[in-house]
């Protein structure tokens, strides 16, 4: 069983506002490869180079290609006991808020329901030129990116690098971030903005901040207290804490 200090016990205890801010290492145990690190590299590409409106301007066929091989990944994955543990976690809580950077719906299918979606849903297209969604539906197999009506390239749903965030999640996150009496933020790199100020504007409003990652990041030294490991192995430990505090 993990081991906890008293502190997180009686945070974990009292707590009546608790956000969370997830990454790709929640989704790793389904299958889902993160961005950075070695796992991270696709046919040698960064997520930086693919994930822009320079990289899809100059390459879109290739853009294109990413974004298809990693829907393949993600129409074939299911959630792990990571996002499960949330889901449980939110019916636990007063007040509960999950901020997640992750395209890849898995918290919506875990049963979560307070979620705000930073960086949009790969599963979805829009217009490159009009920004109209795009619904029809798209060959799994076809290499080439389809057009919209407008002339107009159509690309996945996301958030790219230099792109504004939605602005409901942005702000909604932001004012669950800093009301929170417990922040966690799991499976992050907590190196892409505006996300990775969230954990910080929640510990500078006064909030106990636990990181779960399976390696230390720049939160870590912030943290009150940091978990190194799996987060599926972590939070259904911590869920299990809890619910025993809340009984007793
Ligand atoms: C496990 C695990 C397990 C593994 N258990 N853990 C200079 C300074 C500051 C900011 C900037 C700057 N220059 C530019 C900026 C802004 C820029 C930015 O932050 N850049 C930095 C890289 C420097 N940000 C933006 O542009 C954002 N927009 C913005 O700021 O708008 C305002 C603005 C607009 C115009 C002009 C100026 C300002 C937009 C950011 C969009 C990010 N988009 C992506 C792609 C989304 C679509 C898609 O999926 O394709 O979002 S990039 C990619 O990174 C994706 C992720 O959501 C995001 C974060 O990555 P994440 O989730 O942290 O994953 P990893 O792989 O990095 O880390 C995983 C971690 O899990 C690792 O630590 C592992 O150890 C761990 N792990 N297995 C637990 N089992
Ligand atoms: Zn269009």
């Amino acid at each position: 069983m993990l081991e906890i200090t008293k502190e997180f016990r009686n945070v974990l205890k009292s707590a009546g506002s608790v956000a969370v801010l997830t990454g790709a290492g929640i989704s790793a145990e389904s299958g889902v490869p993160t961005f950075r690190g070695e796992e991270g590299l696709w046919k040698k590409f960064r997520a930086e180079e693919l994930a822009s409106v320079d990289g899809f301007m100059s390459n879109p066929e290739l853009v294109w290609e990413w974004y298809m091989f990693r829907r393949n990944i993600i129409n074939s994955v299911s959630p792990n006991p990571g996002h499960y543990a949330l889901a449980e976690m939110e019916k636990l809580f007063d007040n509960f808020t999950l901020i997640t950077q992750n395209v890849d719906g898995l918290h919506k299918l875990s049963g979560s329901e307070n979620i705000f979606e930073l960086h949009g849903n790969i599963l979805k297209n829009k217009c490159f030129e009009c920004g109209k969604p795009y619904t029809e539906e798209i060959d799994p197999e076809s290499g080439e990116h389809p057009n919209c009506e407008c002339g107009g390239k159509v690309r996945p749903d996301v958030v790219w690098f230099g792109e504004m965030l939605p602005e409901a999640a942005i702000n909604g996150a932001f004012e669950a971030a800093s009301r929170a009496e417990l922040f966690f933020s799991v499976g992050t790199s907590a190196l892409v903005q505006p996300a990775a100020s969230m954990p910080i504007i929640a510990k500078q409003g006064g909030a106990y901040l636990v990181e779960v990652n399976l390696e230390p990041t720049p939160l870590t030294d912030v943290a009150d207290c940091s978990f190194l490991g799996k987060s599926g192995e972590i939070l259904p430990q911590i869920v299990e804490i809890l619910k025993s505090e809340k009984v007793g």
